[in-house]
């Protein structure tokens, strides 16, 4: 809900009211203009209230999780997290509407009828609904894991927005190290892999190598990091600059930061290519960044 939208329209209602009231002064007498402009007030005090109102239900999504001093602690993608998560996602990965519009896409370019499409790590299935929209006419069905309870209950509700066709995402509250990848053309890590312990990742992407049909497409996306010092230095001061253009305080920042540390490790891109070649990969491209984020594409 956009409030400046509301406050004008708050505003040139008692502007016209007002402007109302003068001209009938005329007409009639002071004491039933008293009793007129009461009434008027009210009803605007009304629409303030409301207006705090709505304020009030829109900040409870509002991401302000580290806005408070806090001891620190490891980041967990709890409940808290994900009822502020949309918000939090939007206003922390530069690009992120980007990225997930772009897997719409590539699904719909690169999903095989009757196959099987895994979104691994969904949070709160953006990525699938992005697919479920591109394939609008397809019977596909997408696999949707997250290991977060929460993450995967909210991702319930999401799926009835499509109505019956919602069904057609799965959602799995699982481990994807466990997840049996088979008969798959479409497979998303969209920033997950970075949370997965970096000495399971291989085995990860050799499992998903191993699942896929050929001619399938994996989708990487990740926080990356440089070699290059200064390099390194500037994307992550510029990422620090965009959070803070997104609202959030220097505070904020540097708590989520240090709840970070131990549970979000990321890697080079040529860490990434070289597993991914490991792998079996024979294609595979970076096709976005920004900053310190990449999103990537392997082909089998
Ligand atoms: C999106 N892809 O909106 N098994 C299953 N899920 C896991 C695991 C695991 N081992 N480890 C972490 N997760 C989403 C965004 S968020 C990225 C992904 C972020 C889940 C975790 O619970 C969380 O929901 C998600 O991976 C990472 O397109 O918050 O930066």
């Amino acid at each position: 809900m956009d409030y400046r939208i509301i406050r004008r329209k708050i505003e040139s209602k008692a502007t016209s009211k007002i402007s109302e009231s003068v001209s009938l002064h005329n007409i009639f007498s002071t004491k039933f203009l008293v009793f007129l402009q009461t009434i008027v007030y009210e009803a605007i005090s009304s629409q303030i209230f409301l207006l705090l109102a709505a304020m009030t239900i829109g900040s409870q999504h509002k991401d302000r999780l580290f806005t408070e001093h806090r001891l620190p602690s490891d980041f967990v993608f709890d409940e808290q997290v994900a009822s502020v998560f949309e918000d939090m996602i939007n206003r922390s990965v530069p690009g992120y509407s980007t990225i997930i519009f772009m897997i719409g896409l590539l699904a719909e370019r690169y999903y095989q009828d009757e196959s099987n499409i895994y979104d691994l790590g969904c949070s709160l299935g953006g990525a699938s609904c992005s697919i479920l929209e591109h394939l609008k006419e397809s019977s596909c069905k997408i696999i949707a894991i997250d290991n977060s309870q929460a993450m995967i209950e909210r991702l319930e509700h999401k799926k009835a927005q499509f109505g019956e066709r919602g069904n057609q995402i799965e959602g799995r509250h699982e481990n994807v190290q466990d997840t049996e990848i088979s008969n798959a053309s479409v497979v998303i890590l969209n920033f997950t892999l970075q949370f997965i312990p970096p000495a399971d990742r291989k085995a990860l992407i050799e499992k998903i190598y191993a699942g896929m049909n050929p001619g399938g497409i994996l989708i990487i996306s990740e926080k990356i990091i440089f070699t290059d010092e200064h390099l390194n230095k500037l994307l992550i001061d510029s990422y620090h600059q965009f959070k803070e253009g997104m609202g959030y305080s220097k505070l904020e920042i540097s708590q989520k930061r240090t709840a970070l540390e131990n549970v979000l490790i990321p890697e080079t891109l040529d860490e990434q290519k070289k597993r991914m070649r490991s792998s079996g990969f024979g294609t595979f491209e970076v096709w976005f960044q920004c900053f310190n984020f990449a999103s990537m594409v392997g082909i089998k």
